[in-house]
């Protein structure tokens, strides 16, 4: 069963093909927005049906009367009589680069072409290439787009994109004639995995800067180069897209490829409202629904000061209450990157780290930080030596010594003691006391269900020696679902017993995620961003982090780590009186 956005999506791709001169875009921007909205369509028509629809971004009378349809009868009849007479799958053909509307058009009604198979199999007869304005190469493309396609994997890591990000801005800049040179997309608003890597370039001679992108060494395989945009595969496997602009629009072209596409749904709402119009070339007057006079394109602030609106930054342009908060110019001040002062997760050759505490500390040093907590495993993971009580008092006594020799740098003593299944700890009341920092944290039993979970770790964090719950919910991006927990009750529990909640950079954990941020922020919940390190190059991860809390609308004060290492032991100390030993 196609989605409604498939569904609204075809119905553009329908119209164009029978030339219809605004259904095409009446509808592309409707499945534009349906997508953008996700369940909020649904929820709006259940309160206030035809009606609420239309007042949604992008979405007029005859689509809206469409919508209620669909989501009436679980059918729309049109659609059902437009697919009798045009069979075709082009929610996947389209997915192919440079496979438009016309082109189906014509592979349908010359070759019977209907799906993927079909188009591989007219594909390996070459029957493609004898199409009127086609021909050898033109088939030859088609082939490799499709390979492509079905080749391109899903999303990436941001810690693995970003630096490839910074080095191939770099060397475009390097291109002659390119003035400007920027990523926008979700790398820019810092998602956690990005899809692909868009590029911005600005300058008075495109064919040349263009020519030069797509024979860059790096680039595998070229799926479309146009005048102003062009696509490639990098030989890592990643695409990407570069726009390349006049130098003065630069703002406006930043605004739109930063996105997210909700966002900027809401923002040419806004714009609409105010009888302006917003695109990537700028900001114009709308005159009898025509483009009048451009009135804003240079900056990005200038866009949203013409709209009277504070400059969201990137990381919560998310669609949401930013748009709001912008405009009534209540957006929070995120921290700065930069912001985190020592990491307060680190393992060591203690147990399952690479080096030795001093090494860690000559690291943390270079990364610009000026103290860390120690906080190895607990015995309860065996099979990395985790340590006993009387293994951390020992270790104790080694930070002690150290840290009479350092100068400028704190080391505090800290674990990562296990949750054991019944919600207890693995160390012992009065070895928990003795330490400067206890992180507590689930190694094991991840698949209890949600009221044994949310009860064991709730009890966990009761405990009046516990200071932080390291990656809360135990997800690993691609690999593992993350711990089935009630958050808002991990979330009371945590502000009722002053415990923080751990932003855990580690690429593969970002945990706690985005939208458990912006919650524990709003709950008034104290956060610790931490790399946990297993090896010196480890901290490199602190603005990942950093990354994670801003996108969460999280400020300096919301974040324990962000103080002095004296500051934050006294911030400690006051919780300490009320410890048990
Ligand atoms: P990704 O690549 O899946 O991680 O996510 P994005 O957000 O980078 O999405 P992408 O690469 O498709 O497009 C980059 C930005 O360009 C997107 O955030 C907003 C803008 N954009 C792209 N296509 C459209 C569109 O059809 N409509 C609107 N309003 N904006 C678009
Ligand atoms: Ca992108
Ligand atoms: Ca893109
Ligand atoms: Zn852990």
């Amino acid at each position: 069963m196609p989605t409604l956005a498939d569904i609204l999506y075809e119905f553009s791709v329908w119209h164009e093909i029978g030339g219809s001169p605004f259904k095409p875009r009446a509808y592309a921007l409707a499945a534009e927005s349906v997508t953008a909205l996700g369940s909020d369509v649904k929820d709006t028509w259940r309160t206030g049906g035809v009606k609420a629809l239309v007042a949604l971004p992008g979405i007029g009378r005859s689509i809206a009367e469409k919508i209620d349809e669909y989501f009436r009868t679980g059918h729309i009849k049109e659609y059902d009589m437009m697919k009798k007479r045009f069979p075709v799958d082009i929610t996947g053909l389209t997915r192919i680069e440079g496979l438009g509307p016309k082109h189906l058009a014509e592979l349908y009604r010359r070759l019977g072409i209907t799906d993927l198979a079909m188009l591989k199999r007219g594909l390996t007869r070459h029957e493609i290439r004898s199409l009127p304005g086609w021909g050898v190469k033109s088939e030859e493309r088609l082939a490799k787009n499709l390979a492509l396609m079905e080749r391109s994997s899903g999303r990436h890591l941001l810690s693995e994109i970003l630096p490839m990000a910074d080095d191939i801005v770099a060397i475009l800049s390097k291109i002659p004639g390119v003035r400007r040179c920027v990523y926008a997309g979700s790398l820019r608003r810092r998602q956690e995995t990005v899809g692909d890597i868009d590029l911005i370039a600005t300058t008075d001679t495109p064919a040349r800067v263009m020519d030069a992108f797509v024979a860059l060494p790096l680039v595998e395989a070229v799926h479309e180069k146009g005048k102003t945009r062009s696509s490639v595969r990098l030989r890592n496997g990643i695409d990407a897209d570069l726009r390349v602009v006049p130098d003065e629009v630069f703002g406006a072209t930043l605004q739109y490829f930063t996105g997210d596409k909700r966002h900027n749904v809401l923002l040419r709402e806004r714009a609409l409202s105010k009888r302006l119009t917003l695109n990537e070339y700028g900001l114009f007057r709308l005159a009898k629904k025509k483009m009048g006079e451009r009135l804003a394109c240079a900056t990005e602030e200038d866009i949203y000061a013409r709209l009277d609106m504070e400059t969201p930054p990137p990381e919560i342009r998310g669609g949401g209450d930013e748009i709001e908060a912008a405009w009534t110019k209540t957006l929070p001040h995120l921290l700065p990157y930069g912001s985190v002062k020592g990491d307060l997760q680190v393992q060591t050759d203690w147990t399952d780290g690479s080096a030795s505490i001093g090494d860690m500390v000559t690291a943390a040093k270079a990364a610009g930080l000026s103290y860390l907590a120690v906080t190895d495993h607990t015995k309860a993971l065996a099979f990395i030596h985790g340590l006993d009580d009387v293994q951390v008092k020992k270790q104790g006594r080694a930070i002690d010594a150290l840290n009479r020799k350092l100068r400028g740098f704190r080391v505090l003593k800290g674990t990562e003691c296990d949750i054991l299944r019944d919600g207890g700890l693995d160390l012992k009341d009065s070895t928990l006391a003795s330490l400067d920092w206890v992180g507590v944290s689930v190694h094991s039993l991840f698949n209890l269900p949600r009221k044994a979970q949310t009860a064991r770790v709730v009890k966990a964090i009761a405990n009046p020696n516990v200071d932080c719950l390291f990656h809360p919910t135990c997800r690993i991006i691609g690999k593992r679902e993350g711990l089935d927990l009630d958050m808002d009750e991990v979330i009371a529990a945590a502000k009722k017993h002053r415990v923080a909640l751990e932003i855990d950079a580690y690429p593969d954990r970002s945990d706690l995620r985005d939208i458990h941020v912006r919650a524990a922020v709003q709950a008034g919940v104290k956060l610790a961003i931490d790399t946990d390190a297993h090896t010196p190059d480890h901290f490199r991860f602190i603005p990942f982090g950093e990354a994670i809390a801003r996108r969460g609308w999280a400020t300096t004060a919301d974040v324990v780590n962000t103080k002095s290492a004296k500051d934050l032991l006294a911030y400690l100390d006051k919780k300490r009186k009320r410890r048990v030993s």
